[in-house]
């Protein structure tokens, strides 16, 4: 069974580490504890490139090898990093715990070498109306990142 993990951090004290496994050709799941956040729903992508040589910024857009806008995991129009939000408790954590059916650990459309992302603001799932809710979901600075590597 392919293991990945992806260790998250950034200047402000976020850190945190996320973990996927994939059984086969069925969906991924995506497991894992963060801290260091404000509390609050918090967009958490993955990312096109596993490049942070200029921190988080250099991650490119929303992993979107389908050329769709932005949605929400249960959206049959979404880019395949669309994973929603995370919640962030009043102590700053998030426990991540998500299953889904577009991000493989294999084959063409692999998320291994890109990126997770977390976000300053809420992922308005491209429903907020604002002018980058389809491209983004309007959910603001890349507080956290890391690259998705594969675990042995
Ligand atoms: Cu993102
Ligand atoms: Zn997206």
């Amino acid at each position: 069974m392919p293991k990945a993990v992806a260790v998250l951090s950034s200047n402000e004290g976020v850190r945190g580490t996320v973990y996927f496994t994939q059984e086969g050709d069925g969906p991924t799941t995506v497991t894992g504890n963060l801290s260091g956040f404000k509390s609050g729903p918090h967009g958490f992508h993955v990312h096109a490139l596993g490049d942070t040589t200029n921190g988080c910024m250099s991650t490119g857009p929303h992993f979107n090898p389908a050329g769709k806008d932005h949605g929400a995991p249960e959206d049959e129009v979404r880019h395949a990093g669309d994973l929603g939000n995370i919640t962030v408790g009043e102590d700053g954590t998030a426990a991540v715990n998500i299953v889904d059916k577009q991000i493989p650990l294999s084959g063409p459309h692999s998320i291994v070498g890109r990126a997770v992302v977390v976000h300053a603001d809420p992922d308005d799932l491209g429903k907020g109306g604002h002018e980058l809710s389809k491209t983004t979901g309007n959910a603001g600075g890349r507080v956290a990142c890391g690259i998705v590597g594969l675990q042995g």
